[in-house]
């Protein structure tokens, strides 16, 4: 069998390139982004780029009704916006297998906060994978769809960061990539949508006995659970055992090689059966998992007595030194004498805006102003740090707009001359553009600050709906900002577009539009500098 060496991203794409995935469709943020980016170099699948990770599940629910393997891929906050179709696709379930990638970032390497996904597979009922290396990853993804449609319901497969973006050896199932059965799946020729209203139309008298249906399926998937040959007990030494999944099953692996581990692939609903097995073969049980007590919980209030975040912590990222200090203090064991690889410790590299940024002139124009300056999700929020030091609040992506109008609606007349919004191409068009209908709605004067620079800069040049392209980099519609403000009621004179690079022409304008008595939005246009020079190297 041929091995590869492959990245978990690259290895979602394998596994569903294996698995016959015909759909895919996301949003980009990191560590997710480079799932959809290596799934569209596979032959006969659609991708997309969605507006948002909302859209992007609402094509997947409606791609895997029409009989169609789909997948979609979004980084843990996506799921926020995507929770409202994800609880009620859980009632719904699926016709082809329906499987959400969802990645999360302990340590916030690229995030504005680390929240534990884990927790919606719980609350919408839906069943979540971990896998803990690429090749996991890619058998994991088969595993997905496999679920999906046996247990009809949509399945999460979790990656963290460290599985996101770390190499290690895959082997491609090259059989089950050609299998002729998935022809007719490439091709997009899957069954077609049929109508089942009390399965797909969720008024309450459907959805109250869907709800019955969701929750005999979790009964079943966790008596299930105690035969999947992902969930794995390894009994060594016996004075501790460990429950982990993921990238800390490689932590405490490299920390006590000879330990008891369980090791859960599914991670939820739990594997009952097997978790009482091994507490009855091991002394005391430690739970390593990074962030929430997640695990821990569900099993002390089945009675268990464990030990948890009581000694780890629940920030951050764990590491094998994390794992085996801590399990050896609460041991009163001398640490391990074996010689082990301690991770060196690298000077920071805090981001910064580049050399040539077109966002850097509005910054330090509107620092020079003295502005309030709500902002948003990109790499234009670095005109946080010195020498900008010009923004105040950076909520969520497309909060930029929807903060300002709070400003405005609370502190009146003197709050709208001196409050601006500033929000990147791709934010705008994420969720920016609906924050806009609503100011226009009612009533709003303030100005918003788009900085487009013709690419989605911040999770490595996507495509957006203001750049005219698609994710296969075919040409598309270009949304149109003067069209846009005139469909809201905005006038003419009430959206500008300048040059990122003059200076002055930005002043003015931001001058002249505060003054106005009016809502007005000003375009800042002017092309990213690396996605320039990568465009130019592939012409
Ligand atoms: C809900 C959500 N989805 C995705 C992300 C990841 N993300 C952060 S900023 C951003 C878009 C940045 O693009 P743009 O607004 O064009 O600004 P730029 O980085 O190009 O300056 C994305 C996708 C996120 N933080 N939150």
């Amino acid at each position: 069998m041929k091995k590869i060496l492959l990245s978990g991203n690259e290895a979602v794409a394998r596994g569903a390139f294996e698995a016959g995935v015909a759909v895919g469709a996301g949003y980009p943020g990191t560590p997710s982004t480079e799932i959809l980016e290596n799934l569209t170099k596979y032959p006969g699948i659609y991708t997309e780029w969605s507006v948002n990770e909302k859209i992007a599940y609402e094509v997947g629910i409606g791609a895997c009704l029409a009989g169609a393997r789909t997948l979609v891929t979004m980084k843990h906050v996506g799921l926020n916006v995507a929770a409202d179709p994800l609880f009620t696709s859980s009632y719904i379930g699926v016709k082809a297998g329906l499987v959400i990638v969802n990645a999360d970032d302990p340590d916030m390497h690229s995030s504005q906060n680390e929240q534990d996904n884990r927790n919606y597979a719980r609350s919408a009922k839906v069943p979540m994978l971990e896998p803990a290396d690429s090749d996991e990853t890619r058998r994991f993804t088969v595993r997905a769809f496999e679920l999906s449609e046996k247990y009809d319901t949509p399945v999460i497969l979790r990656t963290t960061t460290r599985i996101s973006h770390s190499m290690s050896v895959v082997t491609p199932d090259s059989e089950a990539a050609q299998s002729p059965s998935l022809e007719k799946v490439r091709a997009l020729k899957p069954e077609g949508f049929s109508r089942d209203i009390k399965k797909y139309v969720m008024i309450p008298a459907f959805a109250r006995e869907r709800h019955k249906v969701v929750e005999k399926r979790m009964e079943k998937l966790t008596a299930d659970a105690d035969s999947f040959d992902i969930n794995i007990i390894e009994i060594n030494d016996t004075r501790f055992g460990i429950i982990t999944s993921g990238i800390n099953y490689m932590y405490v692996k490299e920390a006590f090689p000879d330990a008891s581990v369980l090791k859960l692939g599914m991670i939820w609903p739990l594997p009952w059966k097997k978790i009482d097995e091994f507490s009855k073969k091991v002394g005391r049980i430690f739970i390593v998992e990074e962030l929430d007590a997640f695990f821990e919980i569900e099993i002390k209030a089945r009675g268990y007595t464990v030990t948890g975040k009581d000694i780890f912590p629940v920030t951050g990222e764990f590491s094998p030194d994390v794992v085996r200090e801590t399990i050896s203090a609460a041991m009163g064991e001398p640490l391990e004498t074996k010689e082990y690889y301690a991770s060196p410790k690298l000077p920071p590299r805090p981001p910064a805006l580049c050399p040539g940024c077109p966002h850097r002139t509005v910054f330090k124009i509107l620092n020079e102003m003295g502005l309030t300056v709500t902002g948003d999700i990109g790499c234009y929020t670095l005109g946080v740090l010195p020498p900008w030091s010009a923004m105040d609040t950076c909520v969520e992506m497309g909060g930029s707009i929807g903060l300002a109008q709070g400003i405005e609606i609370a502190g009146g007349e003197t709050a709208i001359k001196k409050t601006v919004a500033v929000i990147g191409d791709s934010t705008f068009a994420h969720s920016g553009i609906s924050n806009l209908v609503n100011a226009a709605y009612n009533g709003r004067k303030g100005l918003y600050i788009v900085l487009d620079n013709n690419t989605t800069a911040m999770t490595g040049m996507q495509p957006n709906p203001f750049s005219g392209e698609r994710i296969t980099l075919e040409a598309s519609v270009a949304v149109d900002y003067e069209l846009l403000g005139r469909a809201v009621g905005m006038k003419k004179d009430q959206v500008k577009i300048v040059d990122a690079y003059k200076p002055k022409d930005i002043e003015d304008a931001i001058r002249e539009m505060l003054d106005k008595d009016s809502l007005s939005l000003l375009v800042i246009k002017g092309p990213c500098v690396i996605w320039k020079r990568k465009r130019k190297k592939k012409e």
